[in-house]
Order: structure tokens, then C-alpha cells, then sequence
């Protein structure tokens, strides 16, 4: 059940986006659903009871977002491919490792030009910046999976276990899952003879 001052909240929350989708000078919102000015109202509206309830609930590591992860699709006998995704943290922590069912082994990877030739190579952590967003996309950081276990088709969900270390070495683990988008969309791997 909710409170009476929650049910308001929500219903104030339900007023303003409809109000925001109305308006004509804004843009129309995305389908995702996540424009800022929604999430500011959204936290606005629920502000007290949200504060009430992180502050409850001890947080026993950083807060880390893993948004936007995708991986690109592959057909047989292709055994490896990228993940990419958009990583946020509320502290400054290190990406160190990635597991996935689907592969052997997933490993974070950055690429980089080296004397006008494309070159990747394992990198042993990535580190975000405390509020920082690290983009892992193609032609730069990636999740590197090899040994996959059958192809990877168009609008499959790929499960994946982010484990990060804070500065005092401390480790956590994140589980996000990355939508897998058809070869035509992702474009040519940038790097497909070297894997
Ligand atoms: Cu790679």
C-alpha cells in the first residue's frame, strides 16, 4: 500500500510528465524514457521518501550504473566479439574483471592507434572517476569475449558480472545485461582479423 503522501508524490509525478509530453516546445521524449528533465521531477516528486530510504538502507559499496550495453551480434564460426557500454559511478573505482556465460572468457580491452594501425590489447583495470561516465565503445574500450559458446543473434539479452575494486581494494561485483544488436546496425568489427 502506499502512503497517502506517496500515492500524491505519484500522481503529481503521472501530472508532469504528462504536462512535459503536452508541451510543445520540448522535445518529445525518448523511448528509453530517461531525459533529464523527467528524472529531475522524478526525484523532486519522490525526493523525501527516497532519501528516507537510501539513507536505511547502508550502501556497502559505490553506486555504479551500467546503462546502454550492448554487444555485437556475430554468426558462426565467429567465436569472439565486443561488449559496450556506458559505466557511471558515484566514487572512483576500477572496472577488473567481466564474466559471461556465453564466453570463455571476458576480458576488458582497450584499442588504441598505434603508427596508423588499430591495436587492442588487455588492460588490466579501467578506472572511473568518482562521478565520472566511461563510455566503452567501439574503436576504443571493450569487454573482449572469446570462446563463445554458439553465435550471438540480433535481440538476444547476454547476461554479464562487472567486478569492480574501489581504491582500498575492496571488490564488488555488478550484473547488467547487454542486448545483442544485429551485425548490420553495430557496422563492421573494426578489428575482426586480429581476434
Ligand atoms: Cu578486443
Amino acid at each position: 500500500m502506499l502512503s497517502e503522501r506517496e500515492d500524491r508524490a505519484l500522481r503529481r509525478h503521472r501530472r508532469e510528465i504528462l504536462r512535459r509530453a503536452r508541451r510543445p516546445a520540448l522535445p518529445r521524449l525518448p523511448a528509453c524514457g530517461k531525459s533529464e528533465p523527467v528524472k529531475r521531477s522524478f526525484l523532486r516528486a519522490i525526493g523525501a521518501a527516497a532519501i528516507a530510504v537510501f539513507l536505511a538502507v547502508p550502501s556497502a559499496h559505490a553506486q555504479v550504473t551500467v546503462s546502454n550495453a550492448w554487444v555485437r551480434g556475430t554468426v558462426a564460426p565467429q567465436t569472439a566479439t565486443g561488449a559496450f557500454m556506458e559505466i557511471r559511478s558515484t566514487e572512483s573505482v576500477s572496472l577488473v574483471a567481466a564474466r559471461t556465460p556465453v564466453a570463455k572468457t571476458a576480458s576488458v580491452h582497450e584499442m588504441s592507434m598505434s603508427g596508423g594501425v588499430m591495436r587492442m590489447r588487455p588492460i588490466a583495470k579501467l578506472d572511473i572517476g568518482a562521478n565520472e561516465t566511461v563510455t566503452l565503445a567501439p574503436g576504443g574500450y571493450h569487454v573482449m569475449l572469446e570462446g563463445l559458446k554458439k553465435p550471438l543473434s540480433k535481440g538476444e539479452s547476454v547476461p554479464f558480472s562487472l567486478v569492480f575494486e574501489k581504491k582500498g581494494g575492496e571488490r564488488f561485483t555488478v550484473k547488467t545485461a547487454a542486448k545483442v544488436v544485429g551485425l548490420a546496425e553495430a557496422g563492421p568489427p573494426p578489428m575482426a582479423p586480429m581476434h
